[in-house]
Protein backbone atom coordinates (compact mmCIF):
# COMPACT_ATOMS: atom_id res chain seq x y z
CA UNK A 1 0.00 0.00 0.00
CA UNK A 2 1.04 3.35 -1.07
CA UNK A 3 1.14 5.60 2.17
CA UNK A 4 2.73 8.15 0.46
CA UNK A 5 0.62 11.32 1.13
CA UNK A 6 2.41 13.99 -1.33
CA UNK A 7 2.39 14.52 -5.30
CA UNK A 8 5.39 13.77 -7.16
CA UNK A 9 5.11 17.65 -7.69
CA UNK A 10 4.85 18.52 -4.19
CA UNK A 11 7.71 16.49 -3.51
CA UNK A 12 10.09 18.06 -5.64
CA UNK A 13 9.21 21.48 -4.71
CA UNK A 14 9.92 20.53 -1.17
CA UNK A 15 12.92 19.01 -1.99
CA UNK A 16 13.98 22.02 -4.04
CA UNK A 17 13.57 23.71 -0.63
CA UNK A 18 15.65 21.27 1.62
CA UNK A 19 18.96 22.27 -0.71
CA UNK A 20 17.83 25.98 -0.88
CA UNK A 21 18.08 26.37 2.74
CA UNK A 22 21.16 23.71 2.80
CA UNK A 23 22.72 26.09 0.62
CA UNK A 24 21.53 29.32 2.40
CA UNK A 25 23.27 27.98 5.74
CA UNK A 26 26.49 27.87 3.16
CA UNK A 27 25.82 31.66 2.51
CA UNK A 28 25.55 33.27 5.94
CA UNK A 29 28.58 31.06 6.63
CA UNK A 30 30.56 32.51 3.92
CA UNK A 31 29.88 35.76 4.80
CA UNK A 32 30.34 34.89 8.67
CA UNK A 33 33.53 33.96 7.53
CA UNK A 34 34.23 36.88 5.42
CA UNK A 35 32.63 39.30 8.55
CA UNK A 36 35.40 37.98 10.98
CA UNK A 37 38.67 37.89 8.95
CA UNK A 38 37.32 42.04 8.01
CA UNK A 39 37.22 42.73 12.09
CA UNK A 40 33.49 42.55 12.00
CA UNK A 41 33.26 40.19 14.71
CA UNK A 42 29.53 40.98 15.90
CA UNK A 43 28.22 40.43 12.34
CA UNK A 44 30.12 37.18 12.25
CA UNK A 45 28.29 36.34 15.42
CA UNK A 46 24.98 37.02 14.04
CA UNK A 47 25.47 35.09 10.38
CA UNK A 48 27.35 32.24 11.74
CA UNK A 49 24.17 32.19 14.21
CA UNK A 50 22.05 32.85 11.22
CA UNK A 51 23.55 30.03 9.33
CA UNK A 52 22.34 27.36 12.05
CA UNK A 53 18.97 28.68 11.41
CA UNK A 54 18.91 28.03 7.79
CA UNK A 55 19.89 24.34 8.87
CA UNK A 56 16.76 24.30 11.14
CA UNK A 57 14.65 25.19 7.98
CA UNK A 58 16.48 22.39 5.69
CA UNK A 59 15.42 20.34 8.89
CA UNK A 60 11.88 21.08 9.31
CA UNK A 61 11.44 20.30 5.16
CA UNK A 62 13.16 17.20 5.16
CA UNK A 63 11.20 16.08 8.50
CA UNK A 64 7.70 17.62 6.84
CA UNK A 65 8.47 14.99 3.75
CA UNK A 66 8.94 12.14 5.71
CA UNK A 67 6.26 12.14 7.96
CA UNK A 68 4.16 12.66 5.03
CA UNK A 69 5.48 9.32 3.82
CA UNK A 70 7.57 10.52 1.07
CA UNK A 71 11.45 10.79 0.71
CA UNK A 72 13.54 13.99 1.57
CA UNK A 73 16.49 14.29 -1.04
CA UNK A 74 20.28 15.67 0.55
CA UNK A 75 21.81 16.29 -2.82
CA UNK A 76 25.11 18.58 -4.00
CA UNK A 77 25.00 22.18 -2.98
CA UNK A 78 25.92 25.35 -5.21
CA UNK A 79 29.27 27.01 -4.33
CA UNK A 80 28.07 30.09 -2.11
CA UNK A 81 28.83 33.75 -4.03
CA UNK A 82 31.78 35.75 -3.59
CA UNK A 83 32.81 37.63 -0.92
CA UNK A 84 31.27 41.12 -0.62
CA UNK A 85 33.47 44.62 -1.47
CA UNK A 86 32.20 45.78 2.22
CA UNK A 87 29.07 45.65 4.35
CA UNK A 88 26.99 47.55 2.50
CA UNK A 89 27.31 44.57 -0.20
CA UNK A 90 27.19 42.38 2.36
CA UNK A 91 23.86 43.31 3.53
CA UNK A 92 22.21 43.88 0.45
CA UNK A 93 22.78 40.51 -1.18
CA UNK A 94 21.81 38.83 1.85
CA UNK A 95 18.45 40.94 1.66
CA UNK A 96 18.29 39.86 -2.43
CA UNK A 97 18.96 36.32 -1.11
CA UNK A 98 16.07 36.69 1.56
CA UNK A 99 13.79 37.92 -1.03
CA UNK A 100 14.53 35.31 -3.54
CA UNK A 101 14.45 32.62 -0.80
CA UNK A 102 10.42 33.99 0.00
CA UNK A 103 9.88 34.24 -3.54
CA UNK A 104 10.04 30.70 -3.61
CA UNK A 105 7.86 29.68 -0.28
CA UNK A 106 5.35 31.04 -2.12
CA UNK A 107 5.66 28.66 -4.97
CA UNK A 108 5.11 26.25 -2.99
CA UNK A 109 2.01 27.73 -1.16
CA UNK A 110 0.55 28.34 -4.32
CA UNK A 111 1.33 24.92 -5.75
CA UNK A 112 -0.22 23.69 -2.80
CA UNK A 113 -2.82 25.45 -2.96
CA UNK A 114 -3.47 24.00 -6.84
CA UNK A 115 -3.35 20.61 -5.66
CA UNK A 116 -5.68 21.45 -2.72
CA UNK A 117 -3.16 19.56 -0.52
CA UNK A 118 -4.22 21.79 2.52
CA UNK A 119 -1.14 19.98 5.13
CA UNK A 120 1.23 21.20 2.98
CA UNK A 121 -0.22 24.35 2.19
CA UNK A 122 -0.69 24.73 6.10
CA UNK A 123 3.15 23.78 6.55
CA UNK A 124 4.24 26.24 4.34
CA UNK A 125 2.22 29.46 6.40
CA UNK A 126 5.13 28.62 8.68
CA UNK A 127 7.51 29.53 6.25
CA UNK A 128 5.55 32.50 5.16
CA UNK A 129 5.88 33.96 8.43
CA UNK A 130 9.41 33.54 8.42
CA UNK A 131 10.26 35.04 5.58
CA UNK A 132 8.54 37.80 7.09
CA UNK A 133 11.07 38.07 9.80
CA UNK A 134 14.40 37.42 7.59
CA UNK A 135 13.51 40.15 5.90
CA UNK A 136 12.59 42.53 8.64
CA UNK A 137 16.09 40.89 10.21
CA UNK A 138 18.12 41.93 7.37
CA UNK A 139 16.01 45.35 6.43
CA UNK A 140 16.48 46.35 10.52
CA UNK A 141 20.55 46.25 9.33
CA UNK A 142 20.57 48.47 6.43
CA UNK A 143 18.46 50.71 8.31
CA UNK A 144 21.07 50.26 11.19
CA UNK A 145 24.15 50.60 8.39
CA UNK A 146 21.95 53.52 6.62
CA UNK A 147 22.16 55.26 9.86
CA UNK A 148 25.98 55.05 10.63
CA UNK A 149 26.76 56.95 7.37
CA UNK A 150 26.23 53.91 4.90
CA UNK A 151 28.86 53.45 2.25
CA UNK A 152 30.99 56.93 3.96
CA UNK A 153 30.81 55.33 7.35
CA UNK A 154 33.63 55.85 9.75
CA UNK A 155 35.55 53.72 11.48
CA UNK A 156 34.35 54.94 15.09
CA UNK A 157 30.33 54.30 14.22
CA UNK A 158 31.36 50.99 12.03
CA UNK A 159 33.03 49.70 15.33
CA UNK A 160 29.82 50.53 17.38
CA UNK A 161 27.24 49.12 15.02
CA UNK A 162 29.07 45.78 14.72
CA UNK A 163 29.07 45.39 18.40
CA UNK A 164 25.67 46.36 18.03
CA UNK A 165 24.91 43.96 15.90
CA UNK A 166 26.47 41.12 17.87
CA UNK A 167 24.32 41.56 20.44
CA UNK A 168 21.25 41.52 19.01
CA UNK A 169 18.81 38.27 18.35
CA UNK A 170 19.04 36.73 15.17
CA UNK A 171 14.90 36.90 15.26
CA UNK A 172 13.48 40.14 14.43
CA UNK A 173 10.34 40.96 16.34
CA UNK A 174 7.24 42.04 14.55
CA UNK A 175 5.30 44.66 15.63
CA UNK A 176 2.15 42.81 14.79
CA UNK A 177 2.92 40.08 17.21
CA UNK A 178 3.40 42.69 20.13
CA UNK A 179 0.55 42.34 22.58
CA UNK A 180 -0.44 44.34 25.74
CA UNK A 181 1.07 41.67 27.89
CA UNK A 182 4.11 41.61 26.13
CA UNK A 183 4.45 45.01 24.07
CA UNK A 184 7.78 44.28 22.94
FE1 LIG B 1 15.42 29.90 5.56
O1 LIG B 1 15.07 31.67 5.70
FE2 LIG B 1 16.52 32.72 5.24
O2 LIG B 1 16.89 31.97 3.65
Amino acid sequence: MDTNRLSKAITDILNNQVKKEAEAAQIYLSYATWADSEGYAGVANLLFRHSGEERDHMMKVIDYIQERGGRAKVTALSAPPKDPKNLQECFEKIFQHEVDNTNAIYEIVSLSHDEKDWATWNFGQWFVKEQIEEETLVMDLLDKLKIAGGAKATSESLLYLDSKIGQQDDDADLARDASVESPQ
